[in-house]
């Protein structure tokens, strides 16, 4: 198994996006679970290339290939963690801010929501707050989600919470990226923050749950 999730980490560094799908579905018929191919293989290889970005061991062409592989094995688990879904909960509208096209970490949170029973409603990449909030109130959104990768764009995510007030969305809001801290982002207006998207679902229904208690 060690072989499996080192192989992906390869094909994720060397951006072979069709090996990587084959290799995947291979993995699935051969019984090993979802949650081990994001947690041994995907995460850990994008970390790494992460990392070598950051050194400059890598750039950005090398960067996009990954990034490309890694949705492309994203696609994979998603309709898996969908089956396992077993009844859909809340909805949750997820987008990443306005002038930031970072999107691995988005879909990674979206498929971790959808893994757990949440309906996720993808607005995509540099996402306006008028749109964020349009899709809310279409949606009659429980949560929104906000990913911020950027220094820059940070801040954007208070244009969208103010929005939302001004809209009337009562939504919870959840604010994550990687420059962001718990602090930031509740300086920001959000209502909670989760570092990675395995910690989302806990985060978002912790605030659910306030919500409800303070109601009864
Ligand atoms: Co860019 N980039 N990038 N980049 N990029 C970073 C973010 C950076 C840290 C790299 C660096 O310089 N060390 C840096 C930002 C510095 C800063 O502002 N503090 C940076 C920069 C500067 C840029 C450009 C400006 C570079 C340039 O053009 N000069 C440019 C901006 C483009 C734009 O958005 N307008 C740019 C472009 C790109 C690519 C297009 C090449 C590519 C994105 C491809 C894509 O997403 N489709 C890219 C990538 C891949 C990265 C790094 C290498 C990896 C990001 C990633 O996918 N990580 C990144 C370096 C790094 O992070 N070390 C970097 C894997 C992913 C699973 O993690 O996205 O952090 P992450 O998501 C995590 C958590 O943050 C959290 O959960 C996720 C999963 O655990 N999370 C949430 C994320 N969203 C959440 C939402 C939540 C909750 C949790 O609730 C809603």
């Amino acid at each position: 198994m060690k072989n499996l999730y080192s192989v992906l980490i390869k094909q994720l560094q060397l951006g072979q996006a069709d090996k990587i799908t084959i290799h995947i579905e291979q993995a699935l018929q051969e019984g090993v679970h979802y949650t081990d191919i994001l947690n041994h293989g995907l995460i850990k290889g994008m970390k790494l290339i992460g990392d070598k970005f950051s050194k400059n061991e890598i750039f950005v062409p090398e960067v996009l290939l990954s990034a490309r592989a890694m949705n492309r094995a994203l696609a994979v688990l998603e309709p898996v963690m969908r089956q396992a879904e077993q009844k859909k909960k809340k909805t949750v509208v997820l987008g990443t801010v306005k002038g930031d096209l970072h999107d691995i970490g988005k879909n990674l949170v979206a498929v971790i929501l959808r893994g757990y029973g949440y309906k996720v409603v993808d607005v995509g990449v540099d996402v306006t707050a008028r749109r964020f909030t349009e899709t809310a109130v279409q949606y009659n959104a429980d949560v929104v989600g906000i990913s911020a990768l950027l220094t820059t764009t940070m801040p954007y995510i208070n244009k969208i919470i103010t929005a939302l007030e001004q809209s009337g969305c009562r939504a919870v809001t959840i604010a994550g990226g990687a420059p962001l801290t718990r602090q930031r982002a509740l300086e920001l207006g959000a209502d909670t923050f989760a570092v990675n998207a395995g910690d989302a679902p806990l985060a978002v229904s912790k605030v659910l749950q306030a919500r409800k208690n303070k109601s009864k």
